[in-house]
């Protein structure tokens, strides 16, 4: 298995990105060296044009799964699920336009040793940037691959030194219902919350997300900070995230408190188990018209099945 590392960045970003993403690296790179040098080791050799071609996701998919071809900036950046904006998928990114993400922090507490308010600035000094294309599959049927920016969850939260009495994450979205005019519907109870298991969340693929295809993350992706969980179903992967609370106990998230029947704790990808509504045994990948095959953890079954031995998955769905 190869990992993300060997994957030249070149194969997979157009260079008019690269360009930008150059820029953007040395932004940090200059932010970290101001900080005092907190090791940011970020991508490795910057490639100076891209080659258009087919590579592996991160990492690389078991079995017979082809190589993926990233989606494009314009299609991640214009079909957008984020109902604080507006449940319509194109009007993200006209409505998120002028969302304020500076200044941002990020609060994290609960059941921990070292509570700590961070700065995104100081998330972008002290964690590592680093690239991993993702594919992601959302529970309405349709994918996306992404090549996100950012580092895993696991380092933030070894930082803040969860307790023994913690066994859940909890995280909590922007509520800014004046700037964010879908926070304006009474059908959902925002802010948009979110959790995972505590060992879910130390896996290695769940990721703390700054930015895509090497530039700072669009506002209508979750600016400027959300997680990418691509073993479960797109809506895990929270947008806007002000909050990082360890807990005790299982936490609501905005859907199960919205629809429990439809939506669970776990929503591990299954294509054996349909949405009430719908099956979710294929999607359609954007950008392309015949529908593929859904596969079991969206196809990273060999990262995280583990954790869900003894799990009845049809129960926890
Ligand atoms: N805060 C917040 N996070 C969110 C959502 C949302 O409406 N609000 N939508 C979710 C859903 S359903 C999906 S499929 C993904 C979409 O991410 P993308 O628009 O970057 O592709 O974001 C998830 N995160
Ligand atoms: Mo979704």
């Amino acid at each position: 298995m190869s990992g993300w590392r060997d994957v030249d960045p070149a194969e997979i970003t157009p260079e008019h990105v690269y360009r930008n993403r150059r820029a953007f690296m040395r932004g940090i790179g200059a932010l970290a060296v101001g900080a005092g040098g907190a090791a940011l080791s970020a991508c490795g050799p910057m490639p100076g044009d891209g080659t258009g071609e087919m590579s592996p996701v991160w990492p690389a998919a078991e079995g017979d799964v082809p190589q993926e071809t990233p989606n494009t900036l314009e299609q991640i950046t214009t079909y957008n699920n984020y109902y604080e904006f507006s449940t319509d998928k194109e009007a993200p990114a006209r409505l998120a336009r002028g969302f304020k993400t500076e200044p941002w922090t990020v609060t994290v507490g609960g059941m921990v040793s070292k509570p700590a308010t961070f700065a995104m600035e100081e998330l972008l000094q002290r964690f590592p940037q680093e690239e991993r294309t993702y594919r992601l599959r959302c529970v309405e049927g349709w994918s996306m691959v992404i090549p996100w920016l950012g580092f895993p969850l696991r380092q933030l939260l070894e930082q803040v030194e969860p307790t023994s009495q913690a066994k859940f994450v909890r995280f909590e979205a922007v509520k800014r219902p004046e700037e964010m005019p879908g926070q304006k519907s009474p059908f959902y109870a925002w802010p948009y919350v979110e959790g995972l298991r505590l060992d879910e969340a130390m896996n290695d693929l769940a990721l703390l997300v700054t930015g895509l295809y090497g530039k700072p993350l669009p506002a209508q992706n979750g600016a400027p900070l959300r997680l990418a969980l691509p073993w479960k179903y797109g809506f895990k992967s929270i947008k806007g995230i002000v909050k990082i609370d360890l807990v005790d106990k299982q936490p609501t998230s905005l859907w199960m408190a919205a629809a429990p029947n439809e939506y669970g704790f776990y929503a591990n990808v299954n294509p054996d188990v349909p949405h009430p509504r719908w099956s979710q045994s294929t999607e359609r990948r954007i950008g392309e018209v015949r529908r593929r095959r859904t596969l079991p953890f969206n196809g990273y079954a060999q990262q995280v099945a583990d954790l869900y031995k003894g799990l009845d998955l049809r129960q926890n769905y």
